[in-house]
């Protein structure tokens, strides 16, 4: 078992809490929302909340790892998100590389695998360079993957794969009847995650209870947890909270998962 302190959201109460360690996510999503919030209640420049956030990435990824999560994907860049001003963009773009410069040794010392989804070819180089030397340098670890979606978009990912089916078919590799659940999952970014592709446990930080285009095949039968912190607020504590939440909802009786997902 593991222990932690539960401190309720709207009363402040603390509590002593217990973990069941045989029921813990396989793959949690997190929608890392609130870094300019954050950076705006300091009256700081949102690029402040988003340095502060990338560290909150380390925290978080080493805390699901200890907890024995297989597969923790945050959703760091949205297709969506080059609207925002350039200079916000281009800081974004940076991170990576910091990233890359600051954590990858703690990454292979944990084990830790780096894996992207997302239309990465359209990155800058020297963000497309941190992210594959991430990817090479901790390709030979063997304990939690951590998987950035990075300009990523679940409308964009299903209308590709879908492409990819259509030439599968007009090639004669495949019929129409063929295309199926396996055979979309097979096309999505997903793909090599293999029976961990989909979360078990989708958390949105910052209040907002929106899927935003995040993963919205995989997601089918994720339990959800909203929580009220800003990214760059969530913590160790916070993500146990949220397994605890996911545990109260999702219970195994005699190692058998309750089977509430149809
Ligand atoms: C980004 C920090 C986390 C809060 C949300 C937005 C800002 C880590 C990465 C990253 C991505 C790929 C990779 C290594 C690190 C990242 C962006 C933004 C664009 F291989 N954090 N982080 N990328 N933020």
């Amino acid at each position: 078992m593991f222990s932690f302190l539960n401190k309720d959201q709207t009363t402040g109460e603390v509590e002593e809490r217990q973990l069941d360690e045989t029921n813990i996510p396989a793959h949690v999503a997190i929608i890392m929302d609130g870094n300019g919030r954050w950076a705006q209640q300091r009256h700081l420049p949102r690029i402040a909340g988003h340095k502060q956030g990338m560290n909150t990435v380390k925290t978080v990824a080493m805390a699901a790892s200890n907890l024995g999560v297989k597969v923790l994907t945050l959703y760091a860049f949205s297709t969506e998100n080059w609207k925002r001003p350039s200079a916000e963009v281009n800081y974004l773009m940076k991170l990576p590389v910091d990233f890359f410069g600051t954590f990858v040794p703690d990454l292979v010392k944990n084990n830790i695998r780096v894996k992207v989804m997302g239309y990465t070819d359209q990155l800058p180089a020297a963000t497309q360079k941190a992210v594959n030397d991430a990817i090479a340098d901790t390709k030979d670890c063997t304990g939690m993957v951590l998987n950035f979606a990075l300009n990523y978009g679940g409308r964009a990912e299903i209308v590709t794969a879908v492409q990819k089916l259509a030439e599968q078919v007009q090639t004669g590799q495949l019929t129409a009847t063929d295309i199926d659940d396996d055979a979309i999952d097979r096309e999505l970014m997903t793909a090599d995650l293999g029976e961990l592709r989909d979360p078990d446990l989708l958390i949105r930080t910052s209040g907002e209870e929106r899927l935003s285009n995040f993963m919205l095949w995989q997601v089918a039968y994720s339990e959800f947890v909203f929580t009220q912190q800003h990214w760059p607020d969530f913590d160790q504590t916070a993500l146990e909270q949220a397994i605890y939440e996911y545990q109260q909802r999702h219970r195994r009786f005699g190692g058998l998962a309750t089977d509430n997902t149809k």
